[in-house]
């Protein structure tokens, strides 16, 4: 039994998420931890939201409240939402919470032990009719790296490059559109990542498997350069910055860079589900001078979260000198996007998670967006797309077979699996078939290929529509009974091994169709040994076919969504 870590990258906090966010990082993550706890592995999936920042602060003021409240009134949306879409965190914290605080402090403290940290004065952007700092974000201006005209402070979208607001041409206020800043000094904690970009390089090179996506993003900001990065920011709301302990003189009106304390959540919400019970240990699962060495770490985030797992978050613990755990596994996706345009918040375009639900059930979405997982390139989300992921795959191929089977077997045998015969040559290839493919399957999981995992799955559904094609179990009956009973058990069967490897994408359905064959849930991965797995529903055993499983779309729902969220335009 191996022992897995996943995290996905942390939901920030202002909002409920779009389908990009969930599939970007959340859903990839969850349905690899699913299939690893299937196997048997001791699996430990941690996710949080991100609450810090000035955009949880101006979020808060939108809507009129303080921003404790709201992060907290927030943070439970996020995770009602999260679970509603079948997402099985072990826990989802809060980057806000105590843990946090303290182990942000631990770090920060202990690298600037290392000579890591250092005090500078630093000029910052100060809007003088916003009365306020500038924090990176709410700076925008022309990248000076590509042109772009509406780079972030801290990032260019365009070009991917990380900036600092100080680094903007023609820079405005998000806030009020002013152009009237100025810099202004003010004293600030660095990171001096300039130190490390041998190590961090040296660390990257020791993980020449992780995917290209990720790799080529971390050895273009190593080619280029690692720059040291302040890591205070001036806010109210964060982790206050201390020494020894205490409120730091001079800084006491400053908390650390959401940037800095958010990846070291990963660690502090292990911390959170730790304390939620005894018998848990978080220092097993972090500390590799407390078992973490056999400790398979596995990251999910979308491109743009990267360059912080790849350089910023590795600099914060390998800088530390002390036994943390890091990343053995990055897996980064590309973005999936509306018709060609980008999600927005603001402008309502495209599909938020809670949206998404109230119009259909959470594996109809999580099924397309795994199999259409924006992998190997950006991936844009159409309506005709979806329509045919749900009523070509779900509908048809799988649903269809269950249907089918589960019905002739009420009619024929009175809903028990039938009695009698013996396996032949056509049960012999449907094994071959199943574990061939079944093999495919689990190594695609294995290696988070998630859109091949996909291919893999449905490849395994048409293999059931095709026996009972052939087999033809209706025309069976009229002559030869004990022929149709071999075929009836051996595709209900099948139906229920279907249930079980089905649930790490589609955990819904996939429970209702492991009821129907009274599956031991949540279910165990299926071993090679097909023939075997193949007669785990005994004859005699009763079986009753669920409601209907997936309801078709058809075009005039199409058109009702594509009026309410835009689209095509
Ligand atoms: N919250 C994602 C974002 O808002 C960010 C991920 C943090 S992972 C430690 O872009
Ligand atoms: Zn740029």
């Amino acid at each position: 039994m191996a022992r897995i870590l996943i995290t996905s990258a942390l939901p920030y906090i202002n909002g409920i998420k779009h389908l990009g966010n969930l599939a970007g990082s959340m859903l990839p993550a969850d349905a690899y931890a699913r299939f690893q706890r299937a196997r048997g592995h001791d699996t430990l999936y941690i996710c949080a939201t991100d609450e810090h920042g000035t955009p949880a602060e101006l979020a808060a003021a939108a809507a009129g409240q303080d921003v404790a409240t709201y992060c907290e009134e927030q943070h439970v949306l996020q995770h009602d939402v999260g679970r509603a879409f079948g997402l099985s965190w072990d826990h989802f914290g809060r980057s806000s919470s105590p843990q946090n605080h303290r182990l942000t402090q631990h770090f920060a403290e202990v690298l600037e032990a290392q000579g890591l940290i250092e005090e500078r004065v630093d000029q910052m952007v100060y809007s003088i009719d916003d009365r306020r700092f500038l924090p990176d974000r709410y700076i925008e201006g022309t990248c000076p790296h590509c042109g772009f005209e509406k780079a972030r402070g801290d990032q260019c979208d365009n070009c991917g490059n990380l900036l600092d607001p100080t680094d903007l041409k023609d820079p405005y206020s998000v806030i009020s559109g002013s152009r009237n800043l100025e810099v202004r000094d003010t004293k600030h904690l660095y990171l001096l990542q300039t130190k490390m970009a041998d190590r961090i390089r040296a660390w990257v090179d020791g993980h020449p498997d992780w995917p290209t996506l990720a790799k080529s993003i971390a050895y273009k900001h190593l080619d280029e350069g690692l720059i040291d990065r302040g890591i205070t920011r001036d806010l109210a709301w964060g982790v206050p910055v201390t020494k020894d302990g205490l409120p730091r003189p001079g800084m006491e009106e400053k908390v650390f860079y959401v940037w800095f304390d958010a990846p070291i959540e990963y660690i502090a919400a292990t911390q959170e589900w730790a304390e939620a019970a005894p018998d848990r240990d978080w220092r097993s699962w972090w500390r590799t001078d407390a078992g973490a060495d056999d400790v398979r770490y596995v990251q999910f985030m979308g491109k743009d979260n990267v360059a912080f797992h790849t350089v910023s978050f590795p600099a914060t613990i390998l800088g530390s000198e002390e036994p943390w755990k890091s990343v053995d596994m990055l897996k980064a996706f590309n973005w999936l996007n509306w018709y060609g345009g980008k999600f927005s918040t603001s402008n309502k375009r495209g599909v938020f998670m809670d949206a998404a639900l109230d119009i259909l059930p959470p594996d109809l979405w999580r099924w397309y967006l795994t199999s259409n997982s924006p992998e190997g390139s950006d991936t844009a989300f159409t309506w005709e797309q979806f329509a045919s992921a749900v009523n070509r795959d779900l509908a048809d191929v799988l649903g269809n077979f269950v249907n089918r089977i589960l019905k002739f077997n009420e009619s024929k045998f009175d809903g028990l699996v039938p009695e009698g015969g013996e396996p032949g040559p056509l049960e012999e290839k449907l094994y071959a078939d199943v574990a061939a493919r079944l093999a495919d399957l689990s190594e695609q999981m294995d290696a988070i290929e998630i859109r091949k995992s996909a291919q893999a799955l449905r490849a395994l559904w048409v293999v059931g529509n095709e026996y009972l094609q052939e087999a033809a179990p209706w025309t069976a009956i009229k002559t030869d009974r004990d022929r149709a009973a071999v075929i009836v058990r051996t595709a209900l069967n099948l139906a229920a091994l279907y249930a079980r490897i089905s649930a790490p994408f589609i955990p819904f359905a996939a429970e209702k169709i492991g009821e129907a064959f009274a599956q031991a849930w949540p279910p165990a991965w299926p071993t090679a040994d097909v023939a075997a797995e193949l007669s785990t529903v005994p004859a005699g055993q009763a079986v009753r076919a669920p409601e209907v499983l997936f309801k078709k779309i058809d075009d005039d729902m199409i058109a009702e969504w594509a009026a309410r969220f835009g689209g095509a335009e």
